[in-house]
């Protein structure tokens, strides 16, 4: 009698628990806006390179005046195979040229003007920077990506609604003859005055003059997967042009009146200048600048966007190059070291959702970005524990959302155990997004706690990765 008792209450418990695995838990609905396929893929590329090359680098200037002969621009030694070798090596996933800036030359032979590489001695005028870098990147697996300056320095046009007819048309020659182009980007600097066939005049616009919807309207139709920076919906601009996002940084914000996925990018030159001067060869940031920079934008979740500028070579000079592929290096190195799965004892959780192995804590490990770790929907506060195998050093740690339900995570901390039974607290944050990056103090942790403090839905968490010392 005893016995079979024991059976029934076993095999109802193995029921119990069958059922329980078997019925669905819904996931979390979304949070939100969440980010477009495109603006996912942009978040991939994470960080890339800036170009800066025109007439204006044989003038020793920053802003040309659009006065420039064609005939300058003499890149003696041109060769665009040995920028994107360098930015591959820097670590780089692409590469945006200012096909036109201020100063209004075009680094291709636009149909729609006389001023660009067409005519201009170079070459015998058979010139095309656009088209040799953006075969070249493709070559080495770099996206490639247009800045086109709306503020115009040349052309007579700018200002008249003749003018955003040639924009336009500029984009449509860039966005069909030279493959995908994965992101534009439109400059806001208007600066008012400039050459114009020699009237040397100031010229303001009015607001509403560039008319951007109808330009987005038409990179969409030309270009559907490619993201309009700046002036368009998909991307904006981190607000300095130092090198750092500020914290907290949520990839929600207010465009045009409505709350929108519109997530940051970080734009930032390796030298004081964005376009190349040789007395600035001195001034090529420092390896720990770089790091710094790349901590505090990509880390913090934006896009960084580093500026390489050819000098009048067309060469990527030999400090910025050596400083590039150190670089390089050092974020190889930096993140050489992740502590696998098989380092981790056991996974705790103040709460899974629905109790359901599904969304437990050990989905931040399974190096799956689709899947995570989810609480109950009531939820807005939050741990979940990694005991380690054996006590490890600590040396840095990523966590991401899953951004494809929104920004949720408002602050967090991260504690570890060392020996006692006292958990230390080794760094604080507030917003992580597609995510957040930290350096830990070099310590010994047995096991490591990430507890959300405050989140405007319930709490999900696609990553968290722990980083040991890089070896020497
Ligand atoms: C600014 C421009 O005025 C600079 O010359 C540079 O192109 C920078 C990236 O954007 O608005």
């Amino acid at each position: 009698m005893k016995h079979s008792l024991l059976s029934f209450v076993l095999a109802f418990a193995i029921t119990a628990v069958a059922l329980a695995s078997c019925s669905e838990v819904t996931p979390p609905e979304p949070y939100g806006p969440v980010p477009t396929a495109r603006q996912l893929a942009w978040h991939e590329t994470e960080y890339y390179a800036f170009v800066h090359f025109t007439t204006t680098t044989f003038r020793d200037v920053e802003w040309g005046y659009g006065d420039a002969d064609p005939d300058e621009f003499q890149p003696a030694k041109y060769n665009p195979a040995q920028w994107v070798e360098v930015m591959k090596a820097a670590g780089m996933k692409g590469v945006i040229l200012t096909a036109k800036h201020h100063d209004g030359f075009c680094l291709w032979p636009s149909k729609l003007t006389d001023y660009s590489v067409a005519h201009s001695s170079w070459k015998d005028g058979k010139g095309d920077v656009v088209g040799d870098l953006a075969k070249e990147a493709q070559r080495v697996g770099l996206k490639f990506g247009v800045y086109l300056s709306p503020w115009d320095r040349h052309d007579l046009r700018y200002g008249t609604p003749d003018y955003i007819d040639y924009y336009r048309g500029q984009l449509r020659e860039l966005l069909t003859q030279y493959g995908p182009i994965f992101e534009v980007w439109e400059d806001g600097a208007n600066g008012g005055d400039g050459y114009y066939g020699g009237l040397c005049e100031k010229r303001q616009i009015q607001p509403g003059y560039y008319d951007w919807g109808n330009t987005s309207a038409l990179i969409r139709e030309l270009q559907p997967d490619c993201i309009i920076w700046g002036n368009g919906p998909d991307a904006r601009w981190c607000g300095n042009e130092s090198g750092w996002m500020k914290e907290p940084n949520w990839a929600v914000a207010d465009v045009e009146g409505e709350a929108m996925w519109h997530p940051a990018e970080v734009d930032v030159s390796i030298r004081p200048g964005w376009f190349y001067h040789a007395s600035e060869d001195d001034k090529v940031k420092s390896l720990d600048h770089l790091m710094k920079i790349y901590y505090e934008s990509v880390g913090r979740g934006a896009n960084l966007i580093l500026n390489i500028p050819p000098n009048k070579e067309g060469l990527i000079h030999p400090v910025d190059s050596a400083r590039l592929v150190e670089f390089g290096q050092a974020l190889e190195r930096e993140f050489s070291q992740p502590l696998s799965k098989s380092g981790v004892k056991k996974f705790e959780a103040s709460n899974e959702r629905g109790g359901s192995r599904k969304f437990g804590a050990r989905r931040v490990m399974d190096g799956d970005k689709a899947t995570y770790w989810a609480t109950d929907d009531s939820i807005q506060q939050a741990s979940m524990t990694m005991i380690l195998k054996k006590p490890e050093r600590l040396y840095a740690m990523r966590l991401r959302e899953p951004i494809q339900l929104g920004q949720r995570i408002e602050s967090f901390s991260v504690e570890a155990l060392n020996g006692s039974d006292e958990w230390q607290t080794v760094a604080e944050g507030t917003t992580i997004g597609p995510q957040h990056l930290m350096r830990l103090p070099d310590m010994e942790a047995s096991a490591l706690r990430v507890t959300v403090q405050s989140s405007k839905a319930c709490p999900l968490l696609s990553e968290v990765q722990l980083f040991l010392p890089p070896k020497e």
